[in-house]
């Protein structure tokens, strides 16, 4: 049976991706790694819980080698919009943090996963269908995090050999967890206000294509890719996974099926508006269906249905 450890286990994926690794693989299995958030009854309460700040590599060893770990999902990061304010914090946690990780993941033989994103495109990068290799000039923080992360990932592949793997996250759409500080998080608050004031001001314009992912499959994505056949992989990290492509009008007129007189409205943010704009509409996964077979569950109408279904009981 792995031994797994979750960095940033108490951020958005990170929460609900090691409930379903506790399921999966055995609560006492998979140790729940959180730094300065404080973690919930559920995640406390359902395993092994340790103190893991990535950027202190000796902490991470010491956690790796006490539970004696053979696999790390490595989520801890900052995301597009506090790495625009925050650069330097930024720039320590999404290389330092994963150099350290991978640094204790080659010393103690541990496989690892390590997701890169949408954001680690450019303006100059092909918009549409974007291709699994292709031109990555990002121009934010985070985006030159996230390709400097892609490139150190396959270099401790070929270098040490270490198994390292990856997907490139779109936005995702959670349930249960509100994302912090990302560029996609509208197409999450828009269904918490669409059912608590059947209003919505987007601080993206109309018009703005992004892909974007229901949790269900993100946490799929995850499982998959560090299941797959070693032999298979061509590309191992930053795999390219898409389900939907759509923009504010496209998911209020989906979220209007349900709640008629649901009403958005703008009010541009220049900083996330620019973001937005240097990122992919759609990207092309067809590597990962060849290569780890990547498929999915839920497009846009089949989320939102579940997304208001579960909102309107959680929040009445
Ligand atoms: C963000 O908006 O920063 C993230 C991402 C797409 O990586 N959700």
């Amino acid at each position: 049976m792995k031994k797994i450890l979750v960095t940033g286990s108490v951020g958005q994926i990170g929460s609900e991706l090691t409930m379903l690794l506790r399921k999966l693989y055995g609560n006492d299995n998979v140790v729940a790694g959180g730094n300065r958030t404080k973690p919930s009854e559920k995640l406390l309460g359902s395993g092994p819980f340790e103190i893991v700040d990535c950027t202190d590599a000796q902490k991470v060893a010491e956690v790796v080698k006490k539970h004696d770990i053979d696999t790390i999902y490595h989520l801890a990061a900052i995301l597009s919009a506090v790495a625009e304010a925050k650069p330097n914090l930024a720039w320590n946690v999404n290389i330092n943090g994963l150099y350290n990780v991978l640094e204790v993941a080659r010393e103690c033989n541990c496989a690892i996963f390590t997701p890169s994103s949408i954001g680690a495109f450019g303006l100059s990068t092909p918009a549409d269908n974007t291709p699994q290799d292709t031109i990555q000039r990002p121009n934010t923080m985070y985006g030159v995090t996230k390709v400097a992360g892609e490139l150190l990932c396959d270099y401790y592949y070929k270098r040490f050999n270490v198994d390292t793997r990856g997907v490139r996250y779109p936005g995702i759409i959670s349930n249960e967890t509100l994302p912090g500080g990302g560029t996609t998080d509208y197409a999450v608050d828009i269904y918490y206000e669409a059912i608590k004031k059947k209003q919505y001001t987007c601080f993206l314009k109309a018009g703005t294509f992004l892909d974007m992912m229901y949790m269900p499959d993100a946490l799929k994505a995850a499982v998959d890719i560090m299941e797959a056949d070693s032999t298979k992989l061509i590309h191992r990290n930053a795999f390219n996974i898409s389900t939907m492509s759509f923009d504010p009008e496209m998911l209020a007129a989906e979220i209007r099926n349900h709640i008629p007189d649901f009403k958005l409205d703008y009010d541009v943010d220049p900083v996330r508006q620019e973001i937005a704009d240097s990122w992919p509409n759609k990207m092309d996964d067809a590597a990962a269906t060849n290569e780890w077979g990547w498929n999915y569950e839920y497009d846009l109408p089949k989320m939102t249905i579940d997304m208001l279904e579960v909102l309107g009981k959680k929040l009445k």
